[in-house]
Formats: structure tokens, sequence, C-alpha cells
């Protein structure tokens, strides 16, 4: 199949833990997508060309509609794909409250156990790059301080899984992964990608480690690989689906045709500057412009993104 306006085109990198995890919801619903892999660090001019100046990785296209960040990914894949839903639990809620724990404070108890252990990721290029990304110096010898107290934080973490598995459920919501699954599991991998003294960890806790392979066994769903070119093409022939729609609940009166700013609210602060097309408590959908890729929208989610009239 060649990718067109109706695919799933996924910038991502192999490594990026972000991405591993919607790389398991694609494996949960069984979806055929295509790998548009980025740079690691910038510059990325393709990337940058369709989503306005957000810089992380992953992103979603489809058509001209570009998702930035996992949390509006995965609620845009489950809205067009809900069979099977990603709330195996009751955890419709709820599950957005766990992977928001999981992506900050589990996350970066991860972070500084990898990279405080050493690993051959972190070059010179890769720590002035996260500098700029974070704002704050990438200070790989305070994070060698910091190890031991971190894996502390990370042990008792996973043992916060081990808990919910004790009854011997097969994932976290109970007999079907889900959302839960998916948002836990990628630091896991993340920390097996890069980090002997995090692998320990886990293996102190059996439940967890052959949870994490059940997670594993469900694979990534049938992927294929597209050009950054080929996906920016798709984009410029495409017009976005996504209507205008005014939220009479917007709590400081936001309305379609605003021109406002988004950005993140904790690093990769890059601002994004378009029109205003929808929003909700949980969305919003800004119109830009680029000569490469023509008009686009773009999505991102309400929590943890700021969004401001310009
Ligand atoms: N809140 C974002 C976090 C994404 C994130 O931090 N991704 C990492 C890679 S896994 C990143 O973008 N690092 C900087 C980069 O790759 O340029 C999300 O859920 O998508």
């Amino acid at each position: 199949m060649t990718a067109n306006s109706d695919s799933i085109i996924f910038h991502q990198y192999d490594i990026s833990p972000f991405s591993e995890k919607v790389r398991v919801i694609f494996g949960i619903k069984g979806l055929e997508w295509f790998a548009c892999d980025q740079p690691v660090i910038m510059p990325k001019p393709d990337l940058v060309a369709l989503t306005g100046g957000y810089r992380k990785i992953p992103v979603m296209q489809i058509g001209a509609d570009i998702y930035c960040d996992t949390q509006v990914i995965i609620r845009e894949l489950e809205r067009r794909f809900p069979s099977p839903s990603i709330y195996t639990g009751g955890d419709n809620g709820a599950g957005w409250g766990f992977s928001m724990w999981s992506d900050r404070v589990f996350f970066q108890a991860g972070v500084a156990i990898i990279f405080g252990g050493g690993t051959p990721i972190a070059d010179e290029a890769f720590i002035k790059d996260r500098e700029k990304l974070t704002g704050r110096p990438f200070d790989i010898s305070a994070m060698k301080a910091a190890a031991p107290l971190m894996a502390e934080q990370f042990r008792a973490q996973l043992g916060w899984l081990d808990e919910q598995l004790a009854d011997g459920r097969d994932f976290l919501m109970g007999d079907a992964p889900g959302l839960a699954d998916a948002g836990a599991c990628y630091n896991l991998a993340f920390v097996r990608w890069t980090s002997p003294a995090g692998v320990k960890l886990i293996e102190g806790f059996p439940k967890v480690a052959a949870w994490e392979k059940r997670v594993a066994a469900i694979g990534h769903g049938k992927r294929q690989e597209i050009s950054r070119d080929a996906a920016l093409d798709i984009a410029k022939a495409a017009t976005s689906t996504e209507a205008a729609k005014a939220d009479p609940g917007e709590p400081n009166g936001l309305t379609p045709g605003d021109k406002v700013i988004v950005m993140a609210d904790d690093y990769g602060r890059d601002p994004i500057a378009g029109e205003l097309v929808s929003s909700s408590a949980q969305h919003v959908a800004i119109r830009r412009n680029d000569p490469r890729v023509g008009d686009v929208v773009v999505h991102f989610p309400r929590a943890g993104f700021l969004v401001v009239k310009s």
C-alpha cells in the first residue's frame, strides 16, 4: 500500500520512548501506519514545516491534520478507530491522569537513571540540543550524583505497577491491554534500551517484568516506511477535515478565527502561531500556512499546553 491522505503518518524515531507509547497503541488497535523518521536533534526542517515550530517527537499526520503530543495523538486514534477501545477498565478519565504521571514524574525518574548511568546517546551535540530544549544545563555529573536517589524514586513507582498487577491480572486495568499499559510501559522500554542499572530495578519486580513481556508481545501493528518528502507532499495535496467549532465553555473567550499562540508548559516551549479553528476542554486546533505544505491544521492537547491570543 502507498500512503495517501487517509493514512496514518507517524513522525518518530525508533529510540524515542514517547513514540513507543503510540506504537503500542497501534499494536492494540491493529492499525496500519507509516513511519516517517525524523532526526533525534535539531534542525528538523521537515517536521517544523508541518507543526509551525513544535519540535518534539512523536507527531502524527493524517492528510493536512497534524497532531502534536501523544495525548492528542492517542485521543484522535481512539476517535477514528474506537475498537478495541483503549479504556479497558473504566479508566476513561483516570487513564489520562495516570498518563500525565507517567509522562512527567515517572519519565523524569527514568531519565535521571539513564543519563546518570552514562549512555552513549548523550554525545556533545545531543547534550547541547537538550539544553536548548529544556532551557537548563543538561548536567551529566549532577545526574550521576542524583542517580542513586532517583533509583529509589523509580523503584517506588515500579512498585505501584507491581501492586496493580498483584491479583494476577494480565494488564494494568484487567484482562485486555489499553491506555494505562501503553502509558506506563514505554518508560520501562526506554530503561531497557539504555540502562543496565535500571533493568535490575525492573527485574526486582517479576510481575512487572512479565507484564512488560506481554505488552511487548502485542507488537506495533503494521508498519511501513515513508520518506519525509512524500509525507510533506501528502500534506500539501490534502485539506484538513477539522470543522470550525466554537466552545461556549472556553474560560478565556477564545473563538474560531482568533489569532493565537500555543506552547507546551514544560520543555520544548517553542510558540506555534495560527488561527483558532476549534477548541474544547481537551483539544485545540489552529490553522497555519507554510510554503512547503500549504494550509495545515495543527492539533494540541489542552492539559499541559498554554493557548494565548496573539
Ligand atoms: N509531552 C510530549 C513529550 C514528547 C517528548 O518529550 N519526546 C521526546 C522524544 S521521546 C523529544 O521530543 N525529545 C526531543 C527531541 O526528540 O527533539 C508527548 O507526550 O508527546
